[in-house]
């Protein structure tokens, strides 16, 4: 039986430069990436990825766009991974290394594609254009994508974070 597991993906973003968090266990180890896990019960989406970014780099959003939706599939593995990408401009507080993730700003033109994960480089684009979008990747390991294909989708709704 196939079934989906649901993820949240935040890209803390200011002009030039995004915020990455280099992996220190689990899923995607060894890698930078965005900060985000999964869709825990009683939750919406959004409420998930607020709560990732708050435990995995110590920052508060207070607005957050869904810019993509990308489904995963790893050859051999009956489960799916749905990955919904958020970005925002906008959050408080300071950043905190955590026992998960090592936060550091990059650069725009600085960004580490080779100790990401390989689908990044493609999705990237369409993030920096501020355009939406939906992708599927079918993996062999975490290193080969054996296919995708990725198309630009409509807006997502966006949501205001009203913080106490
Ligand atoms: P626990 O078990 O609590 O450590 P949790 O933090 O809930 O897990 P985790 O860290 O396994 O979840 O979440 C995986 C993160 O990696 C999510 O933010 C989604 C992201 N991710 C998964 N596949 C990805 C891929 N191919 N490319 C990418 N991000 C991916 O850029």
């Amino acid at each position: 039986m196939v079934s989906k597991k649901v993820f949240s993906l935040i890209m803390v973003r200011k002009e030039a430069e995004i915020l990455l968090g280099f992996k220190l266990r689990g899923f995607g180890a060894g890698k930078w990436n965005g900060f985000g896990g999964k869709l825990e019960p009683k939750e919406n989406i959004y409420e998930c990825a607020l709560r990732e970014l708050k435990e995995e780099c110590g920052l508060s959003a207070k607005n957050l766009r869904q810019i993509g939706i990308l489904d995963f599939e790893f050859e051999g593995n009956p489960i799916l991974l749905e990955v919904n990408v958020f970005e925002t401009f906008s959050f408080e507080g300071e950043t905190v290394e955590t026992d998960e993730m090592r936060p550091k700003w990059f650069k725009l033109s600085d960004v580490p594609f080779n100790q990401m994960w390989p689908d990044d480089t493609i999705w990237f684009p369409y993030m920096l254009k501020g355009i939406p979008f939906r992708g599927y990747f079918l993996y062999r390991g975490e290193e080969t994508i054996l296919s995708h294909k990725i198309n630009e989708s409509m807006e997502f709704s966006n949501v205001s974070v009203q913080n106490s």
